[in-house]
Formats: C-alpha cells, structure tokens, sequence
C-alpha cells in the first residue's frame, strides 16, 4: 500500500428535516390543533482516529464525504429521522487544517478520538410548535437549518518517540528491523526505504517505545533534494532523534563530513528538529577498518559520547535501547514536572 501523508477532502453535513405543518384529524375530534412534528437533526461528519490505519491512502479516492439528511417531522407530532453520522478513520498523528481559513482545526493524536468536524444542520419545528393564544391554527412550519461543508487538508506527522536520521544507506532501516519486528527493505544502496516506517521495540524496562524509519537525507535535502525533505516532517514530532553514522563511510581527511551534513541539513529545515535531543550511534563497527575509522571520528568531534553498534551484527544493540529507555524516562520526568 502507498504511504500517503496528505489527502484534501471536503466534508458535508446532512442538512436539517423540514418540519411539518399538520392538523389533527380525527372522528369526534374536530379541530384537534395543529400537529405538525419537528424535523431530525441532519447527521454530523465525525473524524475519528484508528490504530488500524498508517496512511491516508484510503482518502485518495473519494473527495466529498458526505452525512445523511434529517427526515421531514410528520403529523401526529412524530419528529423525523436523525440524519445517521457519517465517520471517517485516520490514523494517529493526523493535523486537520481548515483549507480556506488555513486553520488548523485539530490535532488528532490520542487512540479512540473523536471529533465532530461539522454538526448537521438542526431540523425545523413543526408547525405545533407554533400554537399560541393568538394562532391556534398556524400554517407554517420551519425548514431543516442547511448542512455545512468544509474543505479540508490533512496532514499526518507520525507519532513515535524515536527518529532515525543519517544518510543513504547509513544502516537505519537494518537498525529498526534488528530492535522491533518491523521488516523495512534493507540493501546495499542509497533511498531503499522510499516511505517511513514505524517499528515497535519492547523492552522489560518500560512501557513499548516506537522507532520511526525515515528516508536518507543528503545535501541540500532540505531544498529538495533526494527524498528526504518529504519526510522529514515525520521526525518533527518525535522526542528523541537518533542520529546513525556509517563507520564504514568515514573519510579520514575529513571525518565528521556526513554527520555535519546531516545537522546542517536538520537545521535548514528546522532549528527546532535540530535542537532536538540527538543521540549519535557510529554504525557498522563490524567492518575491517571500523575502529581505526571510529577513532579518526571521535578525535575530530573532540569527545567520546556516542554508542557503537553493529546493526546486521547485533552487538551495542541492548545498550542503544537502554540509553534510550533511560533518554525517554529522563524526558517523561521531565514532562510530568513541567505539567504539575
Ligand atoms: N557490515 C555492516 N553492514 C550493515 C550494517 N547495517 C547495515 N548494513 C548494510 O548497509 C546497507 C544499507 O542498509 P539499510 O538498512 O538499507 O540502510 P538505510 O540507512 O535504511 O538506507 P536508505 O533506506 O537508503 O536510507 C545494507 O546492505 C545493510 O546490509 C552493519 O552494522 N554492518
Ligand atoms: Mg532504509
């Protein structure tokens, strides 16, 4: 299935019953009185978030969603039909903007949420409503109140707790297939992974952390270039960000290129993504040259904290998770203070 991030559609509100003018009839009853019932509300269209989808491919297809109308209200004061709600599913992580306004109207990112987008229209009163003392036998009745349409741009910005970051073929879709049961298309050549993916990591530690898998960023991805850009918006909401380095790739005159490309790049797309905080994890430590290339990095980037792990091979692997549980712990702490 494609990944799709951003779908625009426009959403209609079922309009209102009109409500009914009517007069009571009935054997030894004459002039029972106006009995004319209201019309039904018209049916809301509800977004409504669900586990089960990732994309907004389902979106791609249909571009007016639209709710049923109310029913007309009936004589004998029967009121008519509500209008049944019309529901659409999104996944977790959708911002819906009002198109027009360019507002946005809501941020979808709790499981089971629901959020009215646009309330039917009210049904019209019948004409018994209208009885007084002055109109005892009033001809009229309300119309339903009209529906409401909205046009609509969704966007999703996955929700994970872990972004991967780093070049082509840096190791990240290896590392998320090694630490979750995600299995991402790993090979030995850059842009494999064309769309994010998320990977679940369990661990005894703490509650289950989700890793998101992006596209490999080059230079200039920020102004487009390779596929990076598109997705970078899907890191911009994690809290932690992984940055991985292929050891393999180091150059010895000039150690620290790639990762200063990366950075660089984070940071023309967004200051606040690259002030994120930012684990750095050397890749690849399996490779022949691997410690001499490790050691060329580290003393040009002046201190050694930083992991050292083989993906394919698993090594460093259990501790990345747990520097990573204790990064999320810290943060939740941190959070939890700030809210009290
Ligand atoms: N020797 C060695 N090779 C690795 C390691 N991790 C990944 N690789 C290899 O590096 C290549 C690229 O791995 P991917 O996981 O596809 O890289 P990526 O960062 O997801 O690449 P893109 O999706 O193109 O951005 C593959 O051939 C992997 O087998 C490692 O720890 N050691
Ligand atoms: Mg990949």
């Amino acid at each position: 299935m494609k990944f799709i991030d951003e779908a625009c559609i426009s959403v209609q509100s079922g309009n209102g019953g009109a409500g009914c003018v009517s007069f009571r009839r009935e054997k030894y009853i004459p002039r029972g009185g106006p009995d004319g019932g209201d019309g039904g509300r018209g049916g809301d269209v509800v977004l409504q978030t669900t586990t089960t989808k990732r994309t907004l491919y389902h979106l791609q297809f249909k571009k007016l969603y639209k709710s049923k109308n109310g029913g007309g209200g009936s004589g004998n004061n029967r009121t008519g039909k509500c209008g049944e709600p019309l529901a659409i599913d999104l996944p977790l992580g959708t911002l819906v903007y009002n198109v027009d306004s360019e507002t946005l109207l809501k941020d979808l990112v709790d499981p089971g949420e629901v959020f009215v987008v646009v309330q039917g229209g009210r049904g019209g009163l019948g004409n018994a409503r209208f009885k007084s003392s002055t109109n005892r036998t009033p001809r009229f009745a309300q119309p339903g109140e009209l529906g409401q349409i909205l046009n609509l741009r969704l966007e999703l910005k996955l929700l994970a707790d872990v972004g991967l970051v780093g070049l082509p073929n840096a190791g990240k879709s290896t590392l998320v297939s090694a630490m979750s049961s995600a299995r991402p298309k790993i090979a030995d050549y850059p842009f494999t992974t064309l769309t994010p993916n998320l990977g679940v990591v369990q661990t005894h530690r703490r509650e289950p952390f989700i890793v998101a898998d992006i596209p490999g960023l080059i230079e200039g991805a920020h102004k487009g270039t390779g596929l990076g850009i598109r997705f970078l918006r899907h890191v911009e909401r994690t809290r932690v960000l992984v940055h991985l380095v292929d050891v393999a790739a180091v150059d010895p005159d000039d150690p620290l290129k790639d990762f200063h490309t990366i950075n660089r790049e984070l940071r023309e797309y967004s200051p606040a993504l690259a002030d994120k905080p930012q684990l750095l994890v050397l890749n690849k430590m399996d490779v022949g040259w691997a410690q001499d290339a490790a050691t060329f990095f580290t003393q040009a980037y002046g201190k050694d904290d930083m992991l050292k792990i083989s993906a394919a091979g698993g090594s460093g692997l259990d501790q990345l998770t747990m520097v990573l549980c204790d990064l999320l712990d810290r943060l939740d702490k941190e959070e939890s203070e700030e809210g009290a």
